[in-house]
């Protein structure tokens, strides 16, 4: 029989995963949960035929240059990318995959809980009541602003972006979205969502904005300080995607200036640095990436990457390969 390949995985995962893994493959596991330092990743590339890293793991074209002729697959854990140079790895003739779909829900869940936490000022008024200040209830005390109603802007309508939408119309937002193209007719007229193809409109006649597209070079700080001024000053912007397509110095500036009414953030432009002005903000809700951060999703998300592994291993096309002309 065909020797197993060799699999290194860069951080722990769920025991299920982690227990398959093992029967399938040699896989080495980085017992201690830290992120690999460069030289670990090094010996990892050298030495691995598949790595399985995560989003805490840069895997760009100089490391790639330390692979070995026997690496052959990055299956990546987490559906971004980002911090892979695909087209590197692919010049290499390593191929890479990801895990979409099984995080899709859970994601969108997040999102719409941040938009609420915000809205009705939720950690405000937790933080209140367990610090035992609330000694008397009031009219005007506390007032938040109501969802439903209100236009949502999504930027990027992929399969995350439609999640949200489906959960914001139930709640009776009005859809908006803003994407490379506009989607079919059958899934714009389900959602009642409206296209904008210019974002700069968009931006300025929302009342929440969520970021739901991949971090690339043309989405990199999409957000900058002339787009978020055009931003209404009640209008709150959520984010589960990636910290780099917002210019962060930018959102922190003015949310505290009340040039935005508010912010939602699961990811950050420097993770796991946040901006520090964004730290003493009562108007920002600050997550530590958690968008994925179910049993449920992450289990999934190692089983996309077992099947992606035999798959290849099999001698057949991964599900779920990431080519360059993806992104
Ligand atoms: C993970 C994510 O937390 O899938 C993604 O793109 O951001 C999250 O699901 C992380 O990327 C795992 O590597």
């Amino acid at each position: 029989p065909a020797r197993k390949p060799k699999v290194i995985v860069t951080r722990r995962l769920p025991d299920p995963v982690e227990t398959r893994m093992r029967e399938l493959f040699d896989t080495q596991l980085n017992l201690n949960d830290e992120p690999l330092d460069r030289a670990g990743l090094i010996a990892a590339v050298s030495s691995a035929d598949v790595i399985v890293p995560t989003i805490t793991d840069r895997i760009d074209a100089e490391l790639l240059s330390h692979a070995g002729e026997q690496l052959k697959l990055i299956a990546n854990f987490g559906a971004g990318v980002d911090h892979i140079d695909v087209a590197a790895a692919n010049a290499r003739g390593i191929a890479v995959t990801n895990t979409p779909g099984v995080l899709t829900e859970d994601t969108a869940d997040l999102t719409l809980a941040l938009m609420m936490t915000v809205s009705r000022r939720i950690v405000e008024g937790a933080n209140v009541a367990q610090a035992g200040g609330f000694t008397g209830w009031a009219p005007t005390w506390m007032m938040g602003r109501r969802i439903s109603g209100k236009r949502l802007g999504i930027i990027g309508m992929g399969r995350i972006g439609q999640a949200v939408a489906r959960r914001a119309k139930a709640f009776g937002m009005q859809i908006h979205y803003h994407n490379r193209k506009p989607v079919s007719p059958r899934i714009a007229e389900d959602l009642e969502a409206t296209y904008w193809e210019s974002l700069d409109q968009m931006l300025a006649r929302m009342d929440i904005i969520s970021v739901n597209c991949p971090h690339t070079p043309a989405t990199y700080h999409l957000l900058s300080a002339r787009r978020l001024k055009l931003m209404q000053p009640h209008a709150i912007l959520v984010n589960t995607a990636r910290g780099e397509i917002i210019d962060e110095g930018a959102l922190a500036d003015q949310l505290a200036k009340g040039e935005i009414g508010g912010a939602g953030l699961d990811v950050f432009e420097f993770e796991p640095a946040i901006n520090p002005k964004l730290l003493k903000l009562p108007n920002a809700v600050l997550l530590p990436h958690l968008g994925s951060a179910t049993v449920e999703a992450r289990t999934e998300m190692g089983e996309k990457v077992i099947i992606n592994i035999k798959t290849w291993m099999d001698g057949h096309k991964p599900p779920d390969r990431v080519l360059t002309s993806m992104l």
